[in-house]
């Protein structure tokens, strides 16, 4: 069966094998598949998959999915992190996502369905609640080495079936209390527990407090220090046509990003029209793909072709997630060649 490929780009060394079952333990490229071994770590009701990681990317960022049924209550303890910027993304099914600024401002949170996007800055309180039975959230962390904490508290588990989760999972009961001992380990891998944090359930039409915008208008990446949400197809759009039509949706740009030094944007890119060579790019920074639909096929250095897909052979639509380490990814390149656009389809004409 074929399924959904991440992909870590690092331009520079020049190893055999691209294909991996476990991000490598050194900065090289490599391509590897959606719910390979990745480290997979199970915690209560839920397990982590880890496709990069601060060892495969020069601590850049960590790549992790997390599949699990729907919970009971929150999967974590409401916490903070000092030092990591944690980024929330949704693949499939429904999570809820609750994040409270550090400043104490009114606490927000959003139901999060395919596509959608969370911000958790620095210093924010934030805990999430899976919903669905098939549900699988988006972790990206920056900077990286965030795994260790899972690699520590949770438990080695590699599904001989490759199956997302443990269908075990859906009649176990757990408790969230943690003891002093495990909050006190917790903090060493920057996870301050917020125990006095009460995650509101007033939430209508997914979302609270009320008169905040969710599927039913455009929304904002917010200015840097505070948490946002950003509704799949709600954010901010631009149009490249250098080669491809291309449709860039930013997620996380420069100023929420400051000192952390990344990006994140969708890129939705249309087939080559006729009589146009598909660009090289030589970039400084990693740059990781990972394909949500249709099929992206990248040639790093020497290397063979790599086709990244959700199974799609030949598409005329594809959309990968882009994380990029740097201000001048590719990304920020097709936006800075590019202008601001309506909508999230490319055009129905080649111009
Ligand atoms: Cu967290």
């Amino acid at each position: 069966m074929l399924s959904r490929f991440s992909l870590a780009a690092i331009i520079g060394g020049l190893l055999n094998l691209l294909y991996v079952d476990n991000a490598p333990d050194h900065l090289r490229p490599y391509v590897i598949r959606q719910y390979a071994t990745a480290q997979s770590t199970m915690l209560p009701r839920e397990i982590f998959r880890f496709y990069i990681t601060g060892a495969s990317s020069n601590n850049a960022f960590t790549l992790l999915t997390a599949n699990a049924p729907g919970n009971p209550s929150w999967n974590v303890l409401p916490h903070i992190h000092e030092r990591h910027f944690e980024n929330f993304y949704c693949f499939k099914g429904r999570y809820q996502l609750w994040a409270q600024a550090q400043d104490n401002t009114t606490q927000q949170t959003r139901v999060l369905t395919q596509g959608d996007f969370g911000a958790v800055v620095r210093n924010s309180t934030h805990t999430f609640q899976t919903i669905d039975p098939d549900t699988q959230l988006g972790g990206m962390l920056v900077p990286g080495g965030f795994e260790e904490l899972f690699l520590t508290i949770g438990n080695a588990s590699h599904p001989s079936t490759h199956s997302p989760y443990d269908p075990a999972f859906v009649n176990q009961t757990y408790s969230l209390t943690a003891t002093e001992s495990d909050i006190g380990q917790q903090q060493a891998f920057d996870v301050y527990s917020q125990l006095r944090f009460q995650p509101r359930r007033d939430a209508i039409n997914g979302t609270a407090p009320a008169g905040t915008t969710w599927h039913t208008g455009p929304n904002q990446l917010a200015e840097f220090g505070r948490p946002y949400f950003i509704a799949n197809g709600f954010g901010p759009k631009f149009l490249n046509n250098e080669s491809s039509y291309q449709v860039i949706q930013p997620l996380v740009s420069p100023t929420q990003a400051g000192d952390l030094n990344f990006t994140m944007s969708t890129i939705t890119v249309s087939t080559t029209p006729p009589n146009v060579t598909v660009p090289t790019w030589n970039l400084n920074n990693i740059q990781a793909f990972q394909v949500l639909e249709g099929m992206l096929s990248i040639q790093i250095a020497s290397y063979d072709v790599a086709n990244l897909t959700t199974g799609d052979s030949d598409p005329y639509f594809t959309k990968a997630m882009l994380m990029s380490q740097g201000y001048d990814g590719v990304d920020q390149q097709l936006i800075s060649r590019g202008f601001p656009w309506d909508s999230a389809m490319f055009p129905n004409r080649w111009s």
